[in-house]
């Protein structure tokens, strides 16, 4: 058995049942054999044994009550994963898929992540199998204050900094933020993604989609080319998707597409963004609704979606960028991408890529832009309304956009420079891997076996 099936075969012994997990695992550890040959002190550290292992797992009920007076029940996590590099950070997700396996996946791809952005951040996740679809404002609240009645005893400016994720915009997080206050009389960075009128910071909404386009200019820059007049299918259609649309657009190129869980709108000629903000920001209505301005545009329900793969990927285009939830983008939408054209994939959502499909990518050369790479742009803005809440200033837009530039820059010099260390040109995600978990594990060993 190699190292990896042997920490995967442990894995499914003492963390069953956690499939995106063992995915994400899998995928970080394929990476890692040219640096563990390369350097043994990782094999004698037990590195990995360690870091597959979360420091800390929160689990617990969140009991509220519905607008009938009848009592719900969800169950609510914060993974604590590593905080070898600063205070765990990573999103809240509020969605009925979320289970002790998806939140378990999202901190480990967290650590690696975190680490690439340089800043001092360690990996952290957090959720509910909550499903705010249907849920009216009052209750959105109730659950939202019940969920940190416990969880405000885990988390704090210098430990633990949620923000959000799938679920969790500035709605939920000023409701959280009100509880916290509430029962523990602090006005403290506690969380991130804040409301603007009080402590958030400017661009972090537009952050991680905005990133994600950066990172996939930065991709083409090194080709000679740029994202101009390129024609892009974006998936999802929630903050990720809206401003990686947004960027493209700035950029001069043309998203066709997007997604939600009712199904793919595809509009040839290019999606009207401020129709789908009015649809999705405040509303969150069915995506189906676009047809009535626009009935040339085509939207195919879920049930119609091809076997073992998703309609969108499906249409001809030179770029994708899946912006919405794991495992959205198998093998055969690879596949059908590839031989339609599509010359690049950078991922806004975290692994909306099969390892399968990641494979083909690869093997077809083009420009791969992995989660932990191209989305780091959230997390770093995070850290950036960190810092403007402990040192009490407030950055312009600018200020705050130039610097997500350049971390995003830098996050890809630093996986495109270890690809080409370890003999892998352009394997981004060999690059990002070693990249990022270099400096964690690094910074393990110096602080000794904790
Ligand atoms: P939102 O809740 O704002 O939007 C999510 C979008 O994806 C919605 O359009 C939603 O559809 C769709 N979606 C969610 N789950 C599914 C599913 N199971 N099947 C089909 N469609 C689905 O979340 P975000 O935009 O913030 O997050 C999107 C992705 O980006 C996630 O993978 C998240 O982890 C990742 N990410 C987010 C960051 C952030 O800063 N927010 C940072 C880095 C990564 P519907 O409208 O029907 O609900
Ligand atoms: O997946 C992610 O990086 C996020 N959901 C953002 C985390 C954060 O702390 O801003």
């Amino acid at each position: 058995m190699t190292y990896i099936q042997q920490t995967i075969s442990d894995l499914k012994h003492t963390s069953p049942a956690q499939t995106e997990f063992y995915q994400a695992v899998e995928e970080v550890l394929n990476s890692l054999g040219p640096l563990l040959e390369s350097n043994d002190i990782y094999q004698k550290q037990a590195i990995i044994q360690r870091i597959v292992e979360p420091e800390r797992q929160i689990m617990f009920r969140i009991p509220w009550v519905d607008d009938n007076g009848d009592i719900q029940v969800n169950k609510g996590y914060r993974i604590e994963f590593n905080s070898a590099l600063g205070p765990y950070k990573g999103g809240l997700r509020f969605h009925p898929s979320v289970n002790a396996g998806i939140i378990k996946f999202l901190g480990f791809e967290q650590i690696f992540k975190n680490a690439l952005t340089g800043l001092s951040i360690g990996g952290g996740k957090g959720g509910a199998n909550f499903n705010p679809k249907g849920r009216s404002d009052a209750e959105i609240m109730r659950f939202c204050q019940s969920f940190m009645n416990e969880l405000y005893r885990h988390i704090g400016p210098t430990t633990d900094v949620p923000a959000g994720d799938i679920g969790v915009g500035a709605r939920e997080i000023g409701y959280m933020f009100g509880q916290y206050k509430r029962l523990t009389g602090r006005y403290e960075g506690i969380l991130t993604g804040k409301s603007l009128l009080w402590g958030g910071s400017l661009a972090r909404k537009e952050a991680t989609g905005y990133g994600t386009v950066y990172f996939a200019e930065y991709m083409l820059d090194e080709l000679g080319d740029d994202l101009k007049g390129k024609r892009c299918l974006v998936s999802g259609a929630g903050n990720v998707a809206i401003y990686a649309m947004e960027k493209l657009y700035q950029l001069g190129a043309t998203p066709i597409s997007c997604s939600d869980s009712s199904g793919t709108l595809y509009h040839h000629t290019g999606i009207d963004l401020k129709l789908i903000k009015r649809l999705k920001e405040g509303r969150r209505s069915d995506l189906v609704e676009y047809l009535t301005s626009y009935p040339e545009a085509i939207h195919t329900q879920v049930a119609d979606y091809p076997e073992n793969g998703h309609a969108i990927w499906r249409y001809a285009a030179d770029a994708a960028f899946p912006c919405a939830t794991q495992n959205e983008l198998t093998l055969d939408d690879a596949q059908a991408l590839l031989t339609n054209g599509c010359k690049l994939v950078s991922e806004g959502a975290n692994m909306p890529s099969t390892n399968q499909a990641v494979e083909a990518f690869l093997e077809a050369g083009i420009s791969y832009g992995p989660s932990k790479a191209a989305n780091a742009g959230g997390v770093a803005t995070s850290q950036l309304e960190m810092a403007q809440n402990a040192s009490m200033q407030k950055w312009t837009f600018i200020h705050v956009d130039q610097q997500l530039k350049q971390i995003m820059k830098n996050i890809f010099i630093s996986a495109s420079d270890t690809a080409k260390e370890f003999g892998q040109d352009g394997n981004l995600v060999l690059g990002a891997n070693i990249a990022g978990f270099r400096r964690v594990a690094d910074a393990m060993i110096e602080q000794g076996v904790v």
